[in-house]
């Protein structure tokens, strides 16, 4: 069927909105008390962590709110020399791929736990949107403990959802593909017919968090763009938005933006588990790497995994329908009681909020314009609950206060609306400085959300701090939303772009078991030392071992003669202190690496490779007492075939040799 198309990009909004209107006042829209509600006294605690997409910099960044204070920015998907992630041995297997070593992604959307619907703490999920990965990180060590690659995909941008008891981690293709089986190498005009798309469901251990592709679901050639799972009523229910439905390969600005409504998928996974579960799934030949870190070795894992099961949505008329959904939608966002499934369109001046009931009546009654590709298509009026009429302009992202209110960031007109979800009415709106995304309620993607703070996470910040060169920071701007108006009380800069945001109580994580520091006596790296009399440096040809310990304020050994030009060291380097916060850092003059920083009981390995004949100087890089600037020692490199002997001393110098 053909959906009405429109030969204009836009009839509401000229091509010049697209990119974003100021508002008025840019001067300060603080008030008096403003700063009392986000003042957090020195030594106190903040009341929620807040887990911050870091972009373009592939990390993720931890805040207090409602300081805004930042407290630590843990590495996922890109390389960190500031904790070593990628450089030491044991972390480089987390950015294995099939692609071999990737050091770098574009981190989205954060996704806490759950259980029952509620933010439980446990784990912290991040997509990977370039290379497309799935990381989980343990909040028992703010840790990214696991990454998967997901196969059938490029662009892993509409990720990562999960359902309301983490029973599934979802992730949907932005860019749809040649499936990895099909040889990929066809001309890009036969999109139509090569290109499919494919949604990952990746299960999650109730215990040990680990994860799985447990299956995918093969649909039709679109964009993926944004998800949410259903809860409560909905719960065995996912919805997608979905953009390019006009399967454009080019110029997708214009080309993609052809038709009044692009769709929101509906996928009854209940159903398509029934039918893995009976067997129905198809195994599928590819390639994908699943990496894990292990807490005793202190040491990651990569496995190369070699197939995955895949339903064919086409072949199953009740998993998948598609409802329009106006002008290329964004955001797809679900209430805390799971009736309302609210569409953003880019380029709509209205925002549909659709009834989930209703789509349940149409399916029985059949009340469908069509089909797409075989997939039925509900007609719009029938699965529709109501429009919010004139909200704003360009919709993105909706977040909901558990008071019958959601939220709508406006790129385009720079603001927040908040209107009532049952009669559809706008209540209040407030500017944001400048072009916001995604929002951040504490909660606000759950059924309990905590309607006290609203961050709004913005991408243009000209003229709100002191300029910094061509580029400028992008900043996050929190609210008081526990009134009735809407009110901005911090605004501050984040660590590359945010997107997605999730906050969780400050306690359910503070005292959930943290993680203070490894037990020494459980330490079973393959090269620990236990204990500085067992530190030693062995050599097998031309590879060199040495086991190093630290504590506070020496390295043992801390002389090393009788390494040579083409030899291969490795520096593992056990911390021997029991404390927590007492880690060791470690560095070499010249290492084509960073350095390494080493937790309290832990063993990491620094790989170096001398090039030339010298004296190597190597230092603590963590101030760790009074005496951190005597922590230091030498290495001396001769050149290859050199007859000096293998010695290594603390305490005392090595015997002399020529
Ligand atoms: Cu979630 Cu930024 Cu990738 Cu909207 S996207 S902003
Ligand atoms: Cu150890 Cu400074």
């Amino acid at each position: 069927m053909k959906l009405i198309q429109s030969t204009s990009i836009a009839a509401v909004i000229s091509a010049a909105a697209l990119f974003s209107c100021k508002p008025k006042s840019t001067g300060s829209a603080v008030s008096g008390d403003a700063a009392a509600k986000a003042y957090v006294a020195p030594g106190k605690y903040d009341e929620f962590y807040n887990f911050v997409s870091g972009g373009f910099s592939g990390q993720m960044s931890v805040y207090g709110l409602p300081s805004g204070r930042l407290l630590r920015v843990i590495p996922v998907f890109s390389v960190d020399p500031e904790k070593g992630w990628g450089y030491s041995e044991e972390t480089k297997p987390m950015l294995n791929t099939s692609h071999g070593f990737v050091p770098w992604d574009d981190l989205h959307h954060t996704e806490m736990s759950q259980t029952n619907g509620e933010i439980d703490g446990k784990w912290v999920f991040a997509n990977g949107n370039n290379t497309p990965r799935l990381a989980r990180i343990d909040l028992k060590t703010f840790k990214t403990a696991e990454i998967i690659e997901l196969p059938n995909s490029a662009g892993n941008h509409s990720s990562p959802y999960g359902t309301e008891n983490s029973e599934y981690i979802v992730a949907g293709t932005r860019f749809s593909v040649p499936s990895d089986e099909d040889n990929g190498d066809v001309p890009i005009n036969s999109y139509k017919k090569n290109f499919k798309g494919h949604i990952s469901f990746v299960s999650v251990a109730k215990e040990t968090g680990e994860m799985k592709v447990a299956f995918q679901l093969k649909t039709p050639g679109v964009n993926f763009d944004l998800a949410r799972a259903g809860k409560g009523k909905s719960h065995g229910w996912f919805f997608f938005s979905c953009y390019n439905t006009e399967q454009a390969s080019t110029l997708l600005e214009v080309n993609a933006s052809q038709k009044d409504k692009d769709f929101i998928m509906a996928v009854n996974w209940k159903k398509a588990e029934e039918y893995i579960k009976a067997g129905k799934g198809k195994k599928v030949k590819t390639k994908y790497a699943h990496n894990t870190w292990n807490e005793a070795t202190h040491t990651a894992t990569s496995k190369m995994e070699e197939e995955v099961l895949v339903l064919d949505v086409k072949e199953f008329k009740d998993i998948v329908y598609f409802i329009p959904c106006p002008k290329s939608p964004h955001g797809c966002d679900v209430d805390p009681t799971g009736e309302y499934i609210v569409g953003s369109g880019k380029l709509a001046a209205l925002i549909p909020v659709f009834s989930f009931d209703k789509i349940q009546q149409s399916i029985a009654a059949k009340s469908y314009d069509g089909d797409y590709e075989g997939i039925p298509v509900i007609k719009y009026e029938s699965a529709l609950y109501g429009e919010v009429k004139k909200p704003g302009l360009g919709p993105l992202h909706t977040e909901f206060d558990g008071r019958g209110n959601a939220y709508t960031s406006f790129f385009v007109s720079s603001e927040v609306v908040k209107w009532n979800i049952k009669d559809l009415k706008v209540l209040d709106r407030v500017p944001t400085y400048y072009s916001v995304g995604h929002l951040s309620i504490p909660g606000g993607n759950t059924k309990k959300p905590n309607g006290k703070y609203l961050v709004a996470y913005n991408k243009i910040t000209k003229d709100r701090y002191l300029p910094t060169g061509p580029e400028l920071a992008q900043s996050a701007q929190l609210y008081d939303i526990s009134g009735d108006k809407m009110q901005l009380i911090l605004d501050y800069p984040t660590i590359g772009e945010p997107h997605y945001a999730q906050s969780a109580p400050a306690d359910i994580i503070r005292n959930n078991g943290q993680l203070k520091l490894y037990k020494l006596s459980d330490n079973k790296h393959p090269y620990v030392t236990q204990g500085e009399a067992n530190a030693k440096v062995t050599r097998e040809g031309n590879k060199v071992h040495v086991y190093m310990t630290s504590i506070r304020s020496h390295f043992a050994p801390d002389n090393i003669e009788g390494i040579k030009v083409g030899d291969e060291v490795y520096f593992h380097v056990t911390n021997l202190e029991q404390d927590w916060d007492v880690p060791h850092g470690f560095a070499i003059k010249g290492a084509d690496n960073a350095e390494l920083l080493i937790m309290p009981g832990e063993t990491t390995t620094l790989k170096w490779l001398p090039k030339k004949p010298g004296m190597f100087p190597m230092y603590c890089t963590d101030f760790c007492s009074a005496l951190h600037q005597e922590m230091q020692g030498y290495i001396r490199v001769s050149p290859a075939g050199s007859n000096v002997p293998l010695s290594f001393s603390l305490g005392k110098p090595v015997p002399e040799t020529k």
